[in-house]
């Protein structure tokens, strides 16, 4: 019998624990800052300097040295390093928490805010730094086209042929720390249940937790590394 195909879904509650903030909890972001201001495409035509400033500002915060993978990063990096089946991380967050802690089967579907994008030719490249509107392309060299490589709102997501190949041959899928509000992410659940074994990791229910057959609640950094254990007891 060979180890079953998974599918992981995380959202900004995974990297909670590691002191960044999610989109909609009490303290988050999108309750310090409108969406329509910030991560849409028609914000960036509007005033390109008050978007590059948000994604600055969270940018910077992953130039900290303090900011580190938490025990939910490192046991999904883990099981990477050991799973014989199929296994894709698929995640929602934009920071590189999951890459540091050493997963490498893994897709960020809404981008990376440590990359750039050039909107003149496409180029995509590392970028650690600040953004501007006088930054010029290091390909093209043309200034005032540079964007954060991220998927904003109404932007088709990243990946989504070989997410849903994966996802069709799933045996079983975990959503981990997301709120299961935005699509077409929050829809991947509806997709698989009654032919994979779904569970929900989370503080607390969710929009779609009545979708999953399990949900376990707690921190991510204790319901991650117990999940991960018992995975790998089963091999
Ligand atoms: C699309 C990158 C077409 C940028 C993000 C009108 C026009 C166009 C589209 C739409 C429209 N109306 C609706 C849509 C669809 C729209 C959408 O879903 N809107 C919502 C608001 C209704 N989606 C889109 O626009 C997408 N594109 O639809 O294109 C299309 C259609 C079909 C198929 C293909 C294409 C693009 C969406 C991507 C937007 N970009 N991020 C950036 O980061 O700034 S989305 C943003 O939300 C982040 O990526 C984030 O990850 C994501 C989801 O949020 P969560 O990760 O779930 O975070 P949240 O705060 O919500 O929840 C945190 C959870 O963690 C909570 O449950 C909490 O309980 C839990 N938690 C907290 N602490 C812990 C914890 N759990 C465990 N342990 C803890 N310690």
């Amino acid at each position: 019998m060979s180890a079953p195909s998974i599918v992981i879904l995380t959202g900004a509650g995974i990297s909670r624990e590691s002191g960044l903030a999610t989109f909609r909890d009490a303290d988050g972001i999108w309750a310090k800052v409108r969406i329509e201001d910030v991560a849409t495409p028609e914000a960036f035509r509007r005033d390109p300097m008050r978007v590059h400033g948000f994604y600055n500002a969270r940018r910077a915060q992953l130039r900290d040295a303090a900011l580190q993978p938490n025990a939910a990063h490192l046991a999904l990096a883990e099981l990477d390093g050991c799973w014989p089946g199929d296994l894709l991380l698929v995640t929602q967050n934009v920071d590189d928490l999951h890459a540091r802690a050493g997963s490498r089967r893994l897709l960020h579907m809404h981008g990376e805010l440590m990359k750039a994008r050039c909107g003149r030719c496409e180029a995509v490249h590392p970028w650690a730094a600040d953004l501007s509107t006088g930054t010029p392309c290091p390909a093209c060299r043309q200034t005032g086209s540079m964007r954060p490589h991220v998927v904003w709102f109404g932007e088709m997501p990243l990946e989504l042929k070989q997410i849903s190949a994966a996802l069709d041959r799933c045996d079983l899928f975990v959503a981990i720390g997301t709120s299961g509000q935005v699509y077409p992410a929050a829809g991947f659940v509806a997709e698989v249940r009654g032919r994979a074994r779904t569970v929900e990791l989370n503080l607390e229910a969710t929009e779609g937790s009545r979708l999953f057959d399990e949900v376990r609640y707690g921190p991510a950094t204790q319901t991650v590394p117990a999940f991960v254990h018992e995975l790998v007891q089963s091999l």
